[in-house]
C-alpha cells in the first residue's frame, strides 16, 4: 500500500522509511495489539468524545494505510480532519485532502497559510486556525516528536499512535498508543462507536484509567524481553 501510494503522490519517500522502522518494533511486538495499546486505545476515544474541538491530523503514511478509518472515527467522535505534513508541500496535501474525500470526508482542512505552531523546524508546523491551530485534543497517527511536545508546550492534548514507546513522540505524547496503525485504527473506530452512548462521568473515568508511564514501560519490557530470546 505504502508503495503504490509514494507512486501515487500521497506518501513520501521518507514515509516507505518511517515504515521500515515500525516494521522491526512490530515484529519485536508479536505483530499484535498488546493490553496496554488496547486500554490507551479506549481512553484516547473517551478523551476525543470529550473534547470541545478535536482535530485528526493525517500524514502521508496515514493516509495510505488507514483512509477509510480515519474518516470515520472523525465522524464518531465529531473530530475535524486536517492534512499536516513533515515534508510540507502543496499538492500532495491536496492528493491526501481528494483521498479522504474518496473515502468519505465530507471536509479536509489544509495549512491555511498564515497560521503557524512556533518551535517546530520541519513543515508541520504550518496548521489551519480552524483546525489544529484552535483545538484542545490532537490525534496524530505516526506523529515526530517535535511536533509533539510543540503542540503540548502551547497546552495541547496528544494521543499518538507509535510502534516505538522509546520515541520522544511516544514519551511527550498525552496518550500514546503503542501499536500498528492498521491495527490500532479499526479498534478506535469500534471503541468510538462503543464509547459514543456512554455518559460524561463513564468518559472521564476512562481517560483516567490511562497511565502513561505504566503504558510505556509495559510496551518497553516486551520489546526488551523479545531482544532477549533473539
Ligand atoms: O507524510 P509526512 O511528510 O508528514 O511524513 C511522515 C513521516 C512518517 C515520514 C514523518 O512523520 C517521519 O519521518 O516520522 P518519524 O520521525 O520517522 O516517526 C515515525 C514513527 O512512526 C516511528 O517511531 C515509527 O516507528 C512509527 N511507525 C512507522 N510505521 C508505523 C509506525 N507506528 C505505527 N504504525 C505504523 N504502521
Amino acid at each position: 500500500m505504502l508503495v503504490e501510494s509514494v507512486a501515487a503522490g500521497l506518501t513520501s519517500q521518507h514515509g516507505l522509511i518511517a515504515h521500515g522502522r515500525g516494521e522491526a518494533l512490530d515484529y519485536l511486538l508479536g505483530e499484535r495489539t498488546h493490553e496496554f495499546a488496547r486500554l490507551a486505545i479506549r481512553s484516547a476515544v473517551a478523551m476525543l468524545l470529550l473534547a470541545r474541538r478535536p482535530v485528526i491530523s493525517v500524514n502521508g503514511n496515514a493516509a495510505a494505510l488507514v483512509p477509510g478509518e480515519l474518516v470515520e472515527l472523525s465522524e464518531l467522535v465529531g473530530a475535524a480532519l486536517e492534512v499536516n505534513l513533515f515534508h510540507s508541500g502543496s499538492e500532495r496535501e491536496r492528493k491526501i485532502s481528494e483521498h479522504l474525500i474518496a473515502h468519505g470526508a465530507r471536509d479536509v482542512l489544509l495549512p491555511d497559510g498564515e497560521t503557524s505552531v512556533g518551535g517546530i523546524a520541519s513543515g508541520r508546523r504550518f496548521v489551519n486556525a480552524r483546525g489544529i491551530g484552535s483545538s484542545d485534543v490532537v490525534f496524530v497517527p505516526l506523529e515526530d516528536g517535535d511536533r509533539c511536545a510543540a503542540l503540548r508546550a502551547i497546552g495541547k492534548s496528544v494521543i499518538t499512535v507509535d510502534l516505538n514507546p522509546l520515541s520522544r513522540t511516544a514519551r511527550a505524547s498525552t496518550i500514546a498508543v503503542v501499536d500498528n496503525v492498521v491495527r490500532a485504527m479499526p479498534l478506535l473506530v469500534s471503541d468510538g462507536r462503543a464509547l459514543s452512548g456512554w455518559g460524561l462521568d463513564g468518559l472521564r473515568r476512562a481517560v483516567a484509567a490511562y497511565d502513561h508511564a505504566r503504558v510505556l514501560g509495559d510496551a518497553e519490557r516486551v520489546l526488551r524481553t523479545s531482544v532477549g530470546q533473539i
